[in-house]
């Protein structure tokens, strides 16, 4: 019977976040904006049973995919202000409030995933300093595939760009269509489908595996290999909720987590090379770009490239040197 009301009154004060007795449980949210296939939802639904086995059920974290629970520009937010104690978000997406995290969305500075895991090394002290000044702290990030161009006609030359409706999820994919001509219109991911059918956009630059989860060759023709950038998403977890955890438990999130950005990294190499394969079976049409248009893109991104420079100043003339010394 003691031990029984014990139990109970730990089961209560954990409701109030008094958390510390081996009978404790902690529930948490993590607020997610991709569908559960996708490769990142896996990989996370994967850290959250390594962190249930480690605690012993102790730390239950429940995910929510698709963004059912915040939208995506709303998780950074949500994390930061406690209504949900971990978030997944696009990094890129969030340059207007620092320079910094559109570091990653910068045409043609990386050329494959080693240049972008080294890119990541420059950018993380930088971001984690942000993050933690917002209350949150960076867990794991990963990588998406290399961003590549969707249409429904034929792109040859960036002219070819001009006057189409261009989807947009960052500040730069938004200069990049107003540079060559094009009309931006920001979509999230989760409404991509929707945007396709109803001709709210006819062109994009995204990854293999947003076209292969979201079967954009039902509404396009085809694909423009240009792997313009390797951009990230980033987990992060409230400073809050993690610092009520007993340090057994904090142990465990991290131990997960570490995992979780190598897994990821490897997984995201691995869903490039299959969605490509999707997307052909699927009727898509893989074409590797004309010298012409990657020409005209180099162009593009040196102007972007240039005025991202402007904006973040030291910090990131400081990141791009740490970057260029290590690749
Ligand atoms: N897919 C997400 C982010 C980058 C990617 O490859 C999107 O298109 O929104």
């Amino acid at each position: 019977m003691k031990r029984r009301d014990f139990c109970a009154t730990a089961a209560l004060a954990t409701g109030y976040g008094l958390v510390g007795s081996a009978h404790a449980e902690t529930k948490w949210d993590f607020a997610t904006a991709y569908p559960a296939i996708n490769f990142h939802s896996k990989n996370n639904q994967q850290f959250v049973d390594d962190v249930a086995a480690a605690t012993n059920g102790a730390l239950k974290i429940q995910p929510h995919f698709g963004a059912s629970l915040f939208k995506m520009p709303e998780i950074k937010r949500a994390v930061q202000t406690g209504n949900a104690q971990m978030g997944e978000f696009f990094l890129v997406s969030f340059q207007n409030e620092a320079q910094i995290f559109g570091a990653d969305g910068l045409p043609f500075l990386v050329k494959d995933y080693d240049q972008a895991f080294k890119l990541y090394q420059a950018q993380k002290p930088y971001l984690e300093s942000i993050l933690d000044k917002q209350g949150q702290a960076l867990l794991y990030s990963v990588a998406w595939p290399p961003q590549s161009i969707y249409s429904n006609k034929q792109i040859n030359s960036a002219a070819d760009l001009k006057g189409l409706k261009w989807r947009v999820y960052s500040p730069t994919t938004a200069r990049i269509g107003e540079l060559v001509g094009a009309q931006p219109v920001t979509i999230q991911e989760a409404e991509l489908s929707q945007a396709l059918a109803t001709g709210v956009i006819e062109a994009l630059i995204t990854s293999s595996a947003t076209g292969a989860d979201n079967k954009l060759y039902e509404h396009l023709k085809y694909f423009y290999k240009v792997q313009a950038w390797i951009p990230k998403n980033a987990v992060t977890v409230s400073k809050k909720a993690f610092a009520a955890l007993p340090k057994g438990e904090q142990d465990a999130v991290r131990k997960a987590a570490a995992a979780a950005e190598e897994r990821g990294w490897k997984s995201s190499r691995e869903v490039d090379a299959r969605s490509l394969e999707t997307l052909k079976t699927g009727g898509m049409q893989i074409i590797e770009p004309s010298a012409q248009l990657m020409g005209d893109l180099g162009k593009v991104g040196d102007v972007v490239v240039k005025e991202w420079l402007e904006k973040a100043g030291a910090d990131g003339k400081a990141l791009l040197d740490a970057f260029n010394k290590s690749k």
